[in-house]
């Protein structure tokens, strides 16, 4: 199929976003607090009638949300010699109040950081900014003004195409259960535009490992097929000769561009056709991709050694996990695997001849995993690894997953890992997903609830009301970008724990129709 026919397809099933306005619930100020995650907090302040020069008010919105700001400039006093110059900051987390442009050391382009400063030659005025936000709290500075300033009427016209409605907890969940789901349910309306974005606060892209992961909780929330199969469309609207499945694409003016390639992401390709049939029974996307997803594995086969072992040609890379310095050997060959399985099920379910030749060579790469990284204390790890001493959560996580371990054994190891302290934990929710997928596939219900507790639980003591992008349990300030000021603090991948409260989701589809309200 021709990138064009995909570019169509994108554009005839575009969702209409939903608008809703919400006002600030009060007016706060950060401060220093050490007892705050990041150290700082903020703490109720009075509002003022008006503003004067170096003066700043902050807006606190109650919860997260995306949209454009609408507020009514007008000034005390008549005298108007200048123009007003204002200062906006947006902020997700409090933390980022404590930007200093000229402290910024990362490599991401400081344009992602939520800041404009505009001026206005004329007022009274009413004005709406021009970017959209992601935020919770606005900072305004009066950076020079003729006269004290008025805020009136601030507004943030909030949009999703989810809509605003958060759908309810499953009855009787625990409460720390219903609180991770409610704060899963926002991350992902406020993620849920035109595409599945990562985040809305910087790159607002469509990238194809977090779009499975909002797949997932889509089916069991919003149920909006459209917006799986817009997003599936666009990447394939931006697909190249070689025919790679792009991991990142535009939309918008950009469609049929993409953005940088994950190695692994088109493996899970396949994954998110089954699943979309399984949850809504709708299969044309799977038809229309189902040649391309098979190349994925073809192209790739060039990169396995004489072992039947898969190595990432440098430069290019895994995600696996937000660490950019982890060993991700085991982790690769083993999404690759657990991809050929899911390719191999979409296979029969659309009733095509390869299932047989690619369960043949999944069953041929578990045997390679297991003879070379199966090491003598039952933990999966590459000579690098076990070299090293950096055994990751991710290898015996991603070993659980392809299967190359099962039945008791990979009950056993998914104790184990749970319980050893040494190896290298997750540094994101994506990876910390998996575990919980790994938890379901060995039907550990009971760990699966403890690492989701601790884990999310541990985001919403920070005072979350969406779920980060990365989060690090001993490290408030981690970031895979050397800088938490640009960190995403609303980040789709992160919200399935969703996926594994809902009641009506305890098994992962694996293409037979699911039971949904
Ligand atoms: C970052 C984002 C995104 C992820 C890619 C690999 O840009 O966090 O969510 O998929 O990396």
């Amino acid at each position: 199929m021709k990138t064009k026919t995909f570019r169509e397809k994108a554009q005839a099933c575009l969702p209409a976003l939903k608008h809703w306005c919400m006002s600030p619930v009060g007016t706060v100020e950060p401060v220093e607090d050490p007892a705050a995650w990041q150290g700082v907090s903020m703490r109720p302040a009075g509002e003022k009638r008006s503003y004067g020069n170096g003066e700043r008010v902050f807006f606190d919105f109650g919860e997260h949300a995306v949209g454009h700001v609408e507020l009514e400039l007008a000034l005390d006093g008549v005298d108007f010699d200048s123009p007003l110059f204002l200062r906006f900051l947006a902020a997700e987390l409090p933390y980022e109040f404590s930007y200093r442009r000229e402290e910024w050391t990362t490599w991401l382009s400081q344009a992602w950081m939520q800041e404009d400063f505009v001026k206005y030659d004329t007022l009274p005025a009413k004005i709406r900014l021009p970017r959209l936000y992601a935020f919770r709290y606005l900072m305004v500075e009066v950076v020079a003004t003729p006269n004290p300033i008025r805020f009136r009427k601030v507004r943030l016209r909030a949009e999703s195409s989810a809509g605003r409605r958060l759908p309810p907890p499953p009855q009787g969940l625990p409460p720390l259960e219903s609180q991770i789901w409610e704060a899963g349910v926002r991350t992902l309306r406020n993620c849920m535009q035109t595409v599945f974005e990562d985040g809305p606060k910087r790159d607002r892209r469509l990238w194809l490992g977090d779009l499975r992961l909002e797949a997932l909780v889509n089916a069991v929330t919003y149920r909006n097929p459209r917006v799986v199969e817009r997003s599936l469309y666009v990447l394939a609207a931006a697909m190249e000769k070689d025919g790679i499945f792009p991991s990142c694409a535009y939309e918008g003016e950009m469609l049929g561009r993409h953005g940088a390639h994950a190695y692994e992401y088109p493996f899970l390709l396949p994954k998110i056709l089954v699943e979309h049939i399984g949850f809504y029974q709708r299969r044309q996307v799977a038809r229309d991709l189902y040649q391309t997803a098979l190349l994925q594995f073809k192209r790739v086969e060039k990169d396995f050694d004489r072992d039947g072992l898969l190595h990432v040609p440098p430069p290019q890379w895994s995600v696996i996990d937000q660490n950019r310095t982890m060993d991700k050997t085991v982790a690769t060959h083993c999404a690759y695997i657990y991809g050929l399985e899911a390719m191999a099920q979409l296979s029969d379910l659309l009733g095509k001849p390869d299932a047989p030749s690619l369960r043949k060579r999944a069953a041929w790469l578990r045997k390679t995993a297991r003879a070379h990284w199966l090491q003598e204390d039952g933990f999966f790890a590459t000579d690098r690894e076990t070299g090293r001493g950096d055994r990751t959560v991710a290898s015996q996580v991603w070993a659980i997953l392809a299967e190359v371990v099962t039945g008791e054994e990979a009950a056993d190891l998914l104790k184990r890992t749970l319980a050893e302290d040494s190896l290298v934990a997750p540094m994101s929710p994506y990876l910390q997903h998996f575990l919980l997928e790994a938890c379901r596939l060995v039907g550990n219900e009971e760990a699966l609830h403890q690492v989701l507790q601790r884990y999310w639980g541990a985001i919403l003591k920070t005072g979350a009301s969406t779920f980060y992008e990365v989060f690090k349990m001993d490290d408030p300030f981690y970031s895979p970008y050397k800088q938490a000021w640009v960190n995403s603090a609303c980040h789709a991948w992160s919200c399935t724990p969703v996926f594994f409260l809902a009641h009506n989701a305890r098994e992962t589809p694996r293409g037979t129709p699911h039971p949904l309200p």
